[in-house]
């Protein structure tokens, strides 16, 4: 299937060239996933530009560089944020190659996709690409009455068993309000190895043509 990589009007302008052009720090990449709605796009503009932007369903990415801190030294964090609908899933494994770390957002307060989320988690930590990588699970949607808590999502996913060859943490969070959000990327931050290669254009092109075999 060929994918149309292309980003939404609506969501923010970001600076390509600037992007495009890397960072000279080293540089860990970062898959950002979880089902459609679940909040991916929400929170990451959330942390990245500190404003709530009205979100479209991502077809194809968005990619975002954050600075962030590795104990003493600065490092960016290159996070891939991908569509999560059915018809975008299948797509995710072009990703996996040279992750160093994966984010996975749960909508806790929709508790009727729950398993469908839980399904999707253990397939995608399953992938030999993504063997021993660390994972944070981002409980989102937490300002919301009746959220499904993060002790009770470690319990409902069976997390201590499903991660158990991997490092994991559950933070709770909310691309609403931003809360728990510095935490989540900050702890993904503490667990990722780097490289000194992070070349966006290099990958763009690489992902355009895995998605066209
Ligand atoms: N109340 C609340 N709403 C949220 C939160 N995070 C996201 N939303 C809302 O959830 C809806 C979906 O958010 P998106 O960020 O577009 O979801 P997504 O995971 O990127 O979805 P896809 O791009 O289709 O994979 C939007 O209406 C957001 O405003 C949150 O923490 N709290
Ligand atoms: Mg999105």
């Amino acid at each position: 299937m060929d994918l149309e990589i292309w980003r939404s009007r609506k969501q923010p302008e970001r600076q390509d060239k600037e992007m495009f052009k890397g960072s000279k720090l080293p540089d860990a990449r970062i898959l950002l996933l979880g089902l459609d709605g679940s909040g991916k796009s929400t929170l990451l503009f959330k942390l990245k530009y500190n404003e709530s932007f009205r979100t479209v369903p991502t077809i194809g990415f968005n990619v975002e560089m954050m600075e962030a801190k590795q104990k003493r030294r600065k490092i960016t964090l290159t996070v891939w944020d991908v569509g999560g609908q059915e018809k975008m899933r299948p797509h995710w494994k072009s990703y996996y190659q040279d992750t160093a770390g994966l984010l996975f957002v749960v909508d806790c307060w929709d508790r009727t996709r729950l398993n469908e989320a839980r399904r999707e988690l253990e397939r995608v930590l399953k992938n030999e690409h993504l063997r021993g990588l660390p994972v944070v699970i981002l409980a989102n949607k937490q300002d919301k009455d009746g959220a499904l808590t993060a002790t009770d999502l470690t319990e409902e996913f069976n997390l201590r068993k499903t991660c158990s060859n991997r490092d994991w943490f559950v933070q709770p969070c909310s691309g609403k309000t931003g809360a728990g959000l510095p935490e989540g990327f900050r702890r993904m931050a503490l667990l990722v190895e780097t490289t000194s290669n992070n070349n966006i254009k290099d990958t763009v092109k690489n992902l355009r043509k895995s998605m066209k075999t």
